[in-house]
């Protein structure tokens, strides 16, 4: 079983991880039967971004936030990366929208309308204008295109498109930013989507170039899917661009990342550091994107940044020597408990004792319960539209 000895060893390497979180986690969210309000939710995305900055004061681990354009549109992006710096924060990956127009009934840059596909294409663009003002490296690219009918449309033609597409949006990203295409397998389109899996993005983002790689959201997978496999086999191209972190029980529930199935959470940052995705060296993203429904939203995603730092904490303590020897001999059963030997291994207390040492809170939920935070917003956003889907 690893020791306090071994938690010493890689106690550095924690201090290399960055989880930056989603604008929209913030807002008020929901299922298609209804979306609840909480009382203190952000109005705009200055609000967005200071409630983000609570995660990141507690916790040491969130340095950046995801925008969501048109979501977080602002008249002045200057004013917003100030904002932000001013709170100890940065804005990261800019996330297009082609989901809530209804033009896109039909779907956005695979249409086959021109114009429809234009229109898609030129968002893309604004929000290329929007990263070059925040400084923003990753252009997230999630789209909701596909059928619901077999014979709806050709399946072929839109992946050309799709192609086609890409390209003119790829040509103007800038020689530091990224194309960052997402996969999904279902919804809303249930018959096919245009981007239902890795190979799809693999293959479109290959034919682009360098710049172009996969986001790979853990909640677009079918039941019992491999994902820890997914991962090293991108790692090992050299495509894992990013991921959207969230958990699962059925479909994309946005659910907070590693609630669900701890151990699938951490077989997949086995891979990651496995795989060099890890650490100031790689350039791999880690982001969440996860809907707060029920809960309260700054303590789910600090709730959430834990639940992956514990993860990571675990996937660093496996012993590689060991493993490899045993993985070597044919050792079946030995690998196998070499692996869940630091799976097992409770860093709740190593980290809190860590955190102490770095100067912040032993345990940030505490921290942030006691802050009064929650209490001072609920008090002082008072009027106003809070923020949701499409606000
Ligand atoms: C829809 O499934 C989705 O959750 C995608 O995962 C995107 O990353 C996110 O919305 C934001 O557009
Ligand atoms: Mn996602």
């Amino acid at each position: 079983m690893p020791t306090k000895a071994d938690f010493d060893r890689i106690s550095d390497r924690l201090a290399e991880q960055a989880i930056e979180l989603p604008s929209w986690a913030f807002g008020n969210s929901g299922t298609r039967f209804r979306v609840f309000s909480q009382p203190g939710v952000p109005r705009d995305p200055f609000e967005k971004i200071a409630d983000a900055a609570q995660v990141h004061k507690h916790t040491g681990l969130a340095p950046t936030v995801a925008l969501h354009i048109p979501w977080d549109k602002v008249d002045s992006y200057g004013d917003l990366r100030k904002h932000a710096e001013d709170h100890g924060v940065g804005l990261g990956t800019i996330n297009s929208n082609t989901f809530q127009d209804e033009d896109y009934k039909l779907g956005s840059v695979t249409h086959v309308d021109d114009r429809i596909r234009q229109k898609a294409i030129d968002h893309h663009f604004e929000c290329i204008d929007v990263m070059n003002e925040t400084g923003s490296r990753d252009l997230k690219i999630w789209l909701a295109d596909g059928t619901n009918y077999p014979g709806q449309d050709d399946m072929r033609g839109r992946q050309d498109r799709l192609a086609d597409s890409l390209a003119k949006i790829y040509e103007r990203i800038g020689e530091n930013q990224r194309l960052v295409l997402e996969y999904k397998f279902f919804e809303p389109a249930f018959y096919h989507t245009d981007v239902p899996d890795w190979g799809t993005s693999y293959a479109q983002v290959a034919a682009l170039g360098d710049r172009a790689v996969v986001c790979l959201d853990t909640g677009h997978h079918a039941p019992g899917t491999n994902i820890e496999f997914i991962v090293m086999q991108l790692l090992r191209l050299g495509k894992l661009g990013s991921f959207d972190f969230n958990s699962r029980f059925y479909a994309d529930d946005d659910l907070i990342v590693g609630a669900a199935d701890p151990f699938q959470l951490f077989r997949i940052l086995v891979e990651v550091v496995r795989g060099g995705g890890y650490g100031k060296d790689s350039d791999v993203a880690f982001m969440l994107d996860q809907c707060h429904n029920i809960e309260d939203k700054i303590p789910g995603q600090i709730r959430s940044v834990l639940n992956v730092q514990e993860m990571t904490a675990r996937a660093l303590l496996v012993d590689r020597d060991r493993l490899g020897a045993a993985q070597r001999a044919g050792n079946v059963l030995e690998a196998h408990e070499i692996l869940n030997d630091a799976f097992y291994t409770d860093v709740r207390p190593f980290l809190a004792e860590w955190r102490e040492s770095r100067g912040l809170p032993a345990d940030p939920m505490k921290a942030y319960a006691e802050s009064g935070y929650g209490a001072t917003i609920a008090a002082d956003r008072v009027g106003g539209n809070q923020a949701g889907w499409g606000a």
